[in-house]
C-alpha cells in the first residue's frame, strides 16, 4: 500500500464550479449520473486530470458532450482534457448491497444511506474526492422509498422522486444521500438572523419515541453556537437520520447529519443518563461541525484536527456550560488518559498533525480528536478569553468559505492577539506525552517552583524539543487556605524556575489546575500535602486529582505488596462522601477508584511490568477494604440519593444517581446484592436497572436478572447492545473469553453490525485481566473473529486491532502470544489496506 505525505500537498489542477447528480436507487445496481462543471484552477499544481474512483461500472463518459474513453485504474480514472472550463459527464452502476464496508452508498435495514468521510464518495462515483475541491451540488434521487433526503434545501418532489440543492460550496466528503421508510419527530427554530428552520429527527416508525431529547440537544445546541460564538445556522432545513449499522458515532454531512442510531436514540427506561449525555454531546458535536468543518473546512486530511480538535473544544464547553465545568474537566482528562495517553505511549502514537499516512479512516484517533482539542483549549489560556474570542472571529472571517490549515488556524492567533506561536505550533508536530518534573524548593519566605519538561521518544521520533507549556499553578498554605491564587506560568524551556516572594510557611503546591495541559507530572508530595489539596483546594480539578493520586498509590501499595488502604486515606474518602456541600457528581468521581489500566499505566511508568491477574484481585481487595470502612456512611449515602418523582436526565438527577449507583458497588460487595437486587426490581430507569445488575455480576450473582433483563429487552437493539457487553464487562477473568465465545453463538449475535460486534469483542479487549489471560485464549478469540470481519468491514476491524497496541508492556509470554495473533491476522491472504497498515504499526 501507498503512503501518503503531508509534504507532497499539491494544489488541485482542476476546480469544480458545480455538480449535477442523478441517483436511480436499486440495492443491487443504483446508476449514478454526474454532471460536473470544472475549470482549470489558476493556482494548481497538477498537469494531469485525474478523477478518484473506487469499485465503479463505468457505463460511459463525455466532456461537454463529446464520447471520452478515459483510462481506468482500480483507483480512478484519467482522460484528455480542454484547455478551459469543460463539463464532465458520467453514468456508473454501484451496488449498495454488497457494500458491507458502510462507507459510500449503502444499505442498513432495508434503507439507503451514506458515509462519504474521508474517502467515500469515491465509491459513488469518478470526482475529485479531496476537501480542497469545493462544489455546489444538485442532487435527483428516484427510488421507491417515502422518503428522499439530500444535503441542502429540498427543491421540488413527486411521487417517487425528490430534488435537492445546496447552495454552500463544499468538498465531496460532506455529500449525503437517504431514502428509507422513515418518519420524522419535527420542530423548528429561528435564528438570531431571523432564519426559520425546520429541524427534523428521520427514524425508523418503531423509534419515534425516542426522538425528544435529541431534538432538545439540536436546539440548545443553535442557541449555544449562536451565543458563545456568534455562528447561527444557514440553510431552511436541518436533518438528522438515525442509521443502525454505523462504523463510528455520527458525520456532519450539510444539513443531513447521519448517526449511529446508539448516538442518537435516548428514552428514559432504554437509555442511561450517561446515554444521554453522550448523545447530548454527539448531537452538538456534528451541529457545531456545520461551521467548525463545512463553511470552513480542511485543505487535505493531514489537518483533520483543524476542525476535529476544535469541534470536539467546542462540545466539551458546551457539555460544561450545561453541566458543570468541574465534572466535565474531570471525565475529559479521565478519557484523555485512558485512550490518548495510552495511544501516545505505545507503537500507534502520532502527532496532532500526522506526517504520513497509509489509510487515513486509521487516524480518527484520540490523538487528533481529543489531545487536538486539548491543543485548542491551551491556546485559549495562553490568549485568554478575549483574545480566543477576537481570533475566532477573524478565523471565521478569514477563512469562511475555504479549506484551511493549520498553519491559516495559529496565523489568526498571531494576528488578532500578537503572539508568538512558533514554539507552540510544535504541539502539532510532535507525538508523545510531555512529562513534567516539578521539584521546590522553601528558603526566608521565598518559594521556588521548578518545572522540567521532557517527551520521551516515538516511532519515527527519537528526539523531542521543548514545547510551549501553560501550567496552571496556586499556593495553599498548609491549614489549606489559598496563599498564591491561580497563575499561568508559561514554561518554555527545558527547565525553568518561579519565585513567589513574601511567603509566611512553606506552601502547598497546586500544581496544573484545572488541567491546564495535556502532559503528566511528576510530583513526588507527602501524602499529608495530597490530603490538604483534598479537602481544601480551590481548583475541582486539583481537589479531586490529589485524591485520585492518593487511590492510585494504594492500589499500587496493594499490588506490589498486598497492603491494605491506608487508615489516612480511607479518612480522606469518609470526609469528602459525607461532605454535602460537594456536588454528588463530584463526590461520586472521587470514590471511584483509578482503573486496572489506570494502575497498570502507573507501573509501566514506574518501569515495572504490569500482572493483569495481580491487579484485578488487588483492586477488589481494595474495594472490599473501603466498603468496610465505609459501610455505615455509604448506607447513609445511598439513601439519601434517591431521586424521587419521575426521571429527569438532567444533571442534577444524574449526578446523585451516579453517587447512589457508586456506593451501591461498594455496598454490594458487603450484602450479598440484596441492596442490588432491590434496586433492579423496582428500577423504572436504565440507568439504575443496569447499574444494579452490573452490581450483582460483580459478585458473580444475577444470572436471573440477565435472563430477565433479556427477555424485556429482546426487541431493542440499543440495550440488547448492553446485555451483551455488561456481562463480559463484569465478568470473573476467568471466565471473560469463554463468556465472550459463547455469546458469539447466541442468535442475537449479527456480527456483521458494527454496535452488536463492538458491544462483545469491546467488552473483552476492555477487561484487561479477562483479555490477557495467560494462555492467550483472549487474543486468539479477537483475532479469529477480526479475520473474519476484515473482509466484510476493514475499519471497523482496523479500529478494533488497536486492543493489542499495549503488547510491549506485558511479560515475554503474553508478548510472545500477542505477536503471533498478529501476526496470524497480518498473513490472511487480501488483508484489507487499512488493517495491514495498523498491524504493521502495532508489529513495528
Ligand atoms: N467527521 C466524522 C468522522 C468521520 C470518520 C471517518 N472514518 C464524525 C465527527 O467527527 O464528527
Ligand atoms: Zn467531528
Amino acid at each position: 500500500p501507498q503512503t501518503v505525505y503531508l509534504a507532497d500537498y499539491a494544489a488541485p489542477g482542476w476546480l469544480v464550479d458545480s455538480v449535477h447528480l442523478t441517483f436511480r436507487l436499486d440495492p443491487e445496481a443504483t446508476r449514478v449520473v454526474s454532471r460536473i462543471a470544472f475549470r482549470p484552477n489558476p493556482e494548481g499544481t497538477q498537469d494531469r486530470f485525474y478523477l478518484d474512483g473506487e469499485n465503479l461500472k463505468l457505463i460511459g463518459a463525455t466532456i461537454d458532450g463529446q464520447p471520452v474513453t478515459p483510462e481506468i485504474t482500480a483507483t480512478g480514472l484519467t482522460c484528455p482534457v480542454p484547455d478551459g472550463p469543460f463539463v464532465w459527464e458520467a453514468d456508473v452502476e454501484i451496488a449498495p448491497a454488497a457494500n458491507t464496508a458502510l462507507d459510500g452508498l449503502y444499505m442498513s435495514g432495508g434503507m439507503y444511506c451514506t458515509q462519504c468521510e474521508a474517502e467515500g464518495f469515491r465509491k459513488i462515483t469518478y470526482y475529485p474526492d479531496r476537501p480542497d475541491v469545493m462544489g455546489v451540488f444538485s442532487v435527483r434521487i428516484e427510488g421507491d422509498m417515502p422518503v428522499l433526503l439530500s444535503n441542502g434545501n429540498p427543491v421540488a418532489s413527486g411521487d417517487g422522486w425528490a430534488e435537492w440543492h445546496d447552495p454552500w460550496p463544499k468538498p465531496a466528503y460532506l455529500f449525503a444521500l437517504v431514502a428509507g421508510d422513515l418518519v420524522a419527530h419535527s420542530d423548528l427554530f429561528t435564528t438570531t438572523e431571523g432564519r426559520d428552520v425546520a429541524l427534523n429527527i428521520w427514524v425508523r416508525p418503531g423509534d419515534l419515541d425516542k426522538c425528544a431529547f435529541g431534538m432538545t440537544a439540536l436546539k440548545a445546541s443553535m442557541v449555544w453556537d449562536e451565543q458563545v460564538y456568534g455562528r447561527a445556522y444557514d440553510l431552511d432545513l436541518f436533518n438528522i437520520v438515525a442509521v443502525d449499522d454505523f462504523n463510528m458515532g455520527a458525520m456532519e454531512n450539510k444539513g443531513l447529519n447521519i448517526f449511529n442510531s446508539s448516538c442518537v436514540l435516548a428514552k428514559s427506561d432504554t437509555s442511561t443518563d450517561a446515554d444521554f449525555e453522550r448523545i447530548e454531546a454527539i448531537i452538538a458535536h456534528e451541529y457545531f461541525h456545520n461551521w467548525t468543518g463545512n463553511r470552513i473546512t480542511c485543505r487535505d486530511w493531514f489537518q483533520l484536527c483543524l476542525k476535529e480538535g476544535l469541534t470536539v473544544f467546542r462540545d466539551q464547553t458546551f457539555t460544561g456550560d450545561l453541566r458543570g465545568h468541574a465534572v466535565k474537566r474531570i471525565d475529559d482528562a479521565l478519557t484523555l488518559r485512558a485512550r490518548q495517553f495510552r495511544e501516545d505511549a505505545g507503537p500507534l502514537a502520532h502527532p496532532v498533525r500526522p506526517a504520513s499516512f497509509v489509510e487515513i479512516n486509521n487516524f480518527y484517533t484520540a490523538t487528533v480528536y481529543e489531545k487536538g482539542a486539548e491543543l485548542v483549549g491551551m491556546l485559549k489560556r495562553l490568549v485568554g478569553d478575549d483574545g480566543y474570542r477576537a481570533a475566532l472571529t477573524l478565523y471565521f472571517d478569514r477563512h469562511d468559505g475555504q479549506a484551511a490549515t493549520i498553519e491559516d488556524w495559529l496565523q489568526c492567533f498571531t494576528d488578532a492577539t500578537g503572539r508568538d506561536l512558533t514554539q507552540f505550533a510544535l504541539w502539532y508536530a510532535q507525538a508523545g506525552t510531555p512529562q513534567i518534573t516539578v521539584t521546590d524548593d522553601f528558603v526566608d519566605g521565598t518559594y521556588h517552583l521548578t518545572l522540567a519538561q521532557m517527551t520521551p521518544p516515538t516511532p519515527g521520533q527519537p528526539d523531542k524539543q521543548p514545547l510551549h507549556i501553560p501550567v496552571a499553578v496556586g499556593l495553599l498554605a498548609p491549614d489549606g487556605s489559598e496563599v498564591v491564587p491561580t497563575r499561568m506560568l508559561e514554561l518554555t524551556q527545558a527547565q525553568q524556575t518561579y519565585t513567589f516572594a513574601g511567603l509566611a510557611a512553606r506552601p502547598i503546591p497546586s500544581v496544573l489546575r484545572d488541567f491546564s495541559a495535556p502532559v503528566i507530572l511528576n510530583h513526588t508530595q507527602s501524602a499529608a500535602d495530597r490530603g490538604v489539596l483534598l479537602a481544601h483546594d480551590s481548583d475541582p480539578f486539583n481537589r479531586w486529582e490529589a485524591g485520585r493520586i492518593l487511590a492510585r498509590d494504594v492500589l499500587l501499595a496493594a499490588v506490589r505488596d498486598g497492603k491494605a488502604p491506608d487508615p489516612a486515606y480511607l479518612d480522606g474518602l469518609r470526609a469528602t462522601l459525607t461532605d454535602d456541600q460537594l456536588h454528588p457528581a463530584f463526590r461520586a468521581r472521587i470514590l471511584a477508584l483509578p482503573s486496572e489500566q489506570d494502575v497498570a499505566d502507573a507501573l509501566v511508568r514506574a518501569g515495572e511490568t504490569p500482572d493483569p491477574d495481580r491487579i484485578h484481585s488487588a483492586r477488589r481487595q481494595v474495594r472490599q477494604a473501603i466498603a468496610t470502612a465505609l459501610d455505615a456512611q455509604m448506607d447513609a449515602v445511598f439513601a439519601t440519593m434517591q431521586v424521587p418523582g419521575p426521571y429527569d436526565p438532567r444533571a442534577e438527577d444524574a449526578g446523585r444517581r451516579t453517587l447512589g449507583n457508586t456506593v451501591l458497588s461498594y455496598l454490594t460487595l458487603l450484602d450479598a446484592g440484596h441492596r442490588a437486587a432491590a434496586q433492579y426490581e423496582g428500577a423504572d430507569n436504565m440507568t439504575q436497572q443496569i447499574a444494579a445488575l452490573g452490581c450483582l455480576l460483580d459478585i458473580g450473582a444475577g444470572q436471573q436478572e440477565l435472563a430477565a433483563f433479556r427477555a424485556q429487552w429482546q426487541g431493542d437493539r440499543l440495550v440488547m447492545d448492553k446485555w451483551f457487553g455488561l456481562q463480559i464487562a463484569r465478568s470473573d477473568p476467568a471466565e471473560t473469553v469463554t463468556r465472550a465465545e459463547s455469546l458469539t453463538r447466541d442468535p442475537a449475535f449479527d456480527w456483521k453490525n458494527p454496535n452488536r460486534f463492538r458491544s462483545v469483542f469491546g467488552a473483552l479487549a476492555g477487561h484487561m485481566a479477562g483479555f490477557h489471560r495467560q494462555d492467550g485464549a483472549g487474543y486468539d478469540l479477537l483475532a479469529d473473529w477480526l479475520i473474519k470481519l476484515d473482509p466484510l468491514n476493514p475499519q471497523t476491524t482496523a479500529r478494533m486491532v488497536t486492543a493489542f497496541d499495549a503488547m510491549a508492556r506485558y511479560d515475554a509470554t503474553r508478548q510472545e502470544l500477542m505477536r503471533a495473533a498478529l501476526t496470524r491476522i497480518a498473513r490472511t491472504p487480501n488483508l484489507s489496506r487499512d488493517t495491514t497498515e495498523m498491524v504493521a504499526r502495532i508489529l513495528g
